[in-house]
């Protein structure tokens, strides 16, 4: 088979390679904290920016070379990429892929035909999962591209576009299922408003809660018992994005009693824009027992959108290791890398490199927050901090098992607290340490 990437298999060099196409940090078969590297990252690929990404902005027309695509909408063109993807996947050592229905097969001109095509191209992929041993993370639909989800997709007004999307939904869940995808994720990227002037917001909100009820109900009529994913983002494409942040989503999940089934894919771009910090969003998930999975890239403080830029930044990947190692680790998640080079890095090769980048930056924040944990200073500080809530009145507040009279007791008798430092630029030092 012809191949497309000008390199052999990505391999583990060491830090002091200067090989481009090796990797310096990710070592996959090395133990941390008793996983290996590829066992804790379970880095995943996204089909729509390695495949389908033509690198183009709203100022320019895409730059990316693709010598493998025939430019046309067909069936064989899809066909054709699923080769050239596994062969990245294999050159990078990759073990799961992601895909909207549309980036892997053809919208075409009508339902009956565009789900046929998709058949053709999951019975493909399924071939060379089995033959590689790759794995699909998650599977979802594009419910964004399309006009008719101009004015959203579970969110419409027209009940007949939500009949559309909910019939796309249906499919690539099956889709998902046949190739024993391990999650589902819904991004509402059209799930918002322009302006609330010609909007009902209630209903739309309730809408989009019996839209994924249904989706539960279809998983369970078709064995899948993987998670659903809602993956946060406050705006872009629409003005506001119900999902606007992790908060927002679980609150939408809570009131519409969704939880069993959905968890969290927190994106780095996403959290950004909604004006948190990635960790930040990662805490609110995981504290509520429900961070799933994580889009991995970031954006660019010079420019205010979504610019899924590859991660870079080792303090950032540091701290979100901190928060996964935290919770234990991924179960059914990953890291995906929702990231697509600079309209600039325009070859084959540049996919290579920006994956290697990403796949370093992660290993060397894994490595770190193992090493910040198996030091125990910080945890320790942030123990202590609250160490009167350790026994005494402390402890009774925590068991709910003071009330305001008797509190007011202690704060008339105590005087007044005298509040020990919270240190941020000792514990920033400190991390500085290991990095
Ligand atoms: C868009 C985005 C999507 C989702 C899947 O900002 O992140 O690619 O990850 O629809
Ligand atoms: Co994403």
């Amino acid at each position: 088979m012809k191949e497309y990437f000008p390199t052999s298999k990505i391999q583990f060099d060491g830090p002091k390679s200067r090989n481009p196409l090796a990797f310096k940090h990710y070592n996959p078969d090395e133990v941390v904290e008793g996983k290996t590297m590829r066992e804790h990252l379970r880095f995943a690929a996204p089909y729509w920016h390695v495949m389908r990404n033509t690198l183009g902005d709203p100022f320019g027309d895409g730059t990316a070379q693709m010598p493998w695509d025939d430019g046309s909408n067909s069936v064989e063109n899809a066909l054709a990429r699923v080769d050239v993807f596994f062969e990245f996947l294999e050159k990078m050592d990759i073990d799961y892929y992601c895909w909207h229905d549309r980036d892997i097969a053809p919208e075409l001109n009508d339902l009956a035909a565009s789900n046929d095509a998709l058949d053709q191209v999951v019975a493909k992929l399924k071939t060379k999962q089995e033959e590689s041993g790759k794995k699909l993370l998650w599977g979802t639909a594009c419910l964004f591209t399309h006009p008719r989800y101009s004015q959203g997709a579970a969110t419409s007004p027209d009940a007949r576009v939500y009949a559309y999307a909910a019939a796309q939904v249906k499919k690539a869940l099956e889709c998902t299922n046949a190739l024993d995808g391990l999650g589902y994720t819904f991004w509402g990227g059209r799930e918002g408003y322009s302006t609330l002037l010609n909007t009902n917001m209630k209903r739309e909100l309730d809408h989009l809660a019996t839209f994924l009820h249904m989706a539960i109900e279809h998983a369970d009529k078709i064995g899948y018992t993987g998670p659903f994913y809602i993956e946060p983002k406050p705006r872009e494409p629409s003005t506001h994005q119900y999902d606007s942040d992790a908060a927002a989503c679980l609150n939408f999940l809570r009131e519409y009693n969704l939880t069993d089934r959905f968890k969290l894919n927190i994106e780095t771009n996403h959290a950004t824009l909604a004006g948190h910090t990635m960790e930040h969003e990662l805490t609110v998930a995981a504290n509520a027992g429900l961070l799933g999975s994580i889009d991995a890239n970031r954006g660019d403080t010079l420019l205010g959108w979504d610019t899924d830029q590859f991660p870079t930044d080792i303090y950032g990947t540091t701290q979100v290791m901190l928060v996964v190692l935290g919770m234990g680790g991924f179960t059914t998640g990953g890291l995906n890398f929702d990231a697509k080079r600079r309209r600039e890095s325009h070859e084959p090769i540049d996919l290579i490199h920006a994956h290697i980048g990403g796949m370093d930056t992660f290993a060397r924040g894994l490595k770190i927050a193992a090493a910040i944990r198996a030091d125990g200073r910080l945890a320790d500080f942030v123990q202590d901090r609250y160490a009167s809530f350790n026994n005494g009145f402390g402890a009774k507040i925590e068991t709910g098992m003071t009330s305001f009279e008797e509190l007011e007791a202690i704060a008339l008798a105590g005087g007044e607290p005298q509040v020990k430092s919270g240190r941020q630029e000792y514990l920033e030092n400190l991390i500085n340490e290991f990095i």
